[in-house]
């Protein structure tokens, strides 16, 4: 079946990778994204079923302008994927920042509840609909310099199994997919401010998983029958694990 599929985040990385497959199965997808010459460039590879929709989801007035605001034809979204979002810097807590807190809150948090406020209403409506959000396993283990980036996806996590809750008893599912180490995107050069021999000194030896990998688990989900819902998915690449408490030793 042909689904209209909105995608936060589609000008690179997961869900430039997630527009290209959900095309290539039969659905039709809304890329959404800051950076419109991209997006005119994948409707112009893709065709009729992508439509280019420049959106900044900290842009308060466009995302509440949704789903009117889409043309005729395109305004019942039976998935939105909350896939945009950035982590800004690696610096310690007390010398991250602030400016940089404030865009990963306002994009990974603000953006993203605000675009499933806009949309979900439409689909509880219709009895039918998708919410698939971009976690992080940074929700669940911390790591040194993850502060804000990761608090803000262990907020997406959490909002995602309420949102769950309160959906029981609508035909409308939820899944949080929480990936590990992804490689192919430039979420790591964004992070690093362009710095490009840091971010790739990131995957040096590993084999990540990819943006391909991402599209794929994401595609099964939405896949399956409409009874079944994948609450939460947590995926990592086969050389990745999450490590040991730190200790610190005196002396050391
Ligand atoms: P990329 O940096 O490759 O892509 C991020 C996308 O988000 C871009 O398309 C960017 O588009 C968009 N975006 C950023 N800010 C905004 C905004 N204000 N409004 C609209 N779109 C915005 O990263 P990934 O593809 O790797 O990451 C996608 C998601 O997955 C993110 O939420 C990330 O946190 C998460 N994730 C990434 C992992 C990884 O290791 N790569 C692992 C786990 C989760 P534009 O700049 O054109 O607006
Ligand atoms: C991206 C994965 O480990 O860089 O969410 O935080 S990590």
């Amino acid at each position: 079946m042909s689904l209209t599929i909105l995608i936060t985040g589609a000008t690179a990385g997961f869900g430039e990778a997630m527009a290209r497959r959900f095309v290539r199965d039969g659905h039709r997808v809304i890329a959404a994204g800051r950076r419109a010459d991209r997006l005119a460039a994948l409707a112009n590879e893709l065709g009729d079923a992508l439509l280019a929709f420049p959106l900044d989801v900290t842009d308060a007035a466009a995302v509440a302008a949704l789903p009117g605001g889409l043309p005729r034809g395109w305004q019942e979204v039976d998935v939105l994927v909350n896939n945009a979002g950035l982590a800004l810097g690696t610096a310690p807590a007390f010398q991250a920042s602030l400016d940089d807190w404030n865009t990963m809150v306002a994009t990974n948090v603000t953006g993203l509840i605000r675009l499933t406020h806009a949309i979900l209403p439409g689909m509880v409506a219709r009895d039918r609909g998708h919410i698939v959000n971009l976690s992080s396993s940074a929700a669940t283990y911390p790591y040194p310099g993850g502060n804000v980036y990761g608090a803000t996806k262990a907020f997406v996590t959490q909002f995602s199994l309420n949102l769950k809750a309160d959906l029981v008893g609508t035909g409308v599912r939820v899944t949080d997919l929480e990936p590990g180490l992804v490689g192919g995107s430039e979420f790591s050069r964004v992070r690093y401010g362009g710095d490009a021999e840091k971010a790739a000194a990131v995957y040096a030896g590993t084999t990540p998983l990819s943006p391909q990998d991402i599209a794929e688990a994401v595609a099964w989900v939405i896949g399956l029958p409409r009874h079944v819902n994948i609450n939460r998915m947590e995926m990592m690449p086969t050389c990745q694990a999450p490590g040991p408490l730190a200790i610190k030793r005196q002396g050391s």
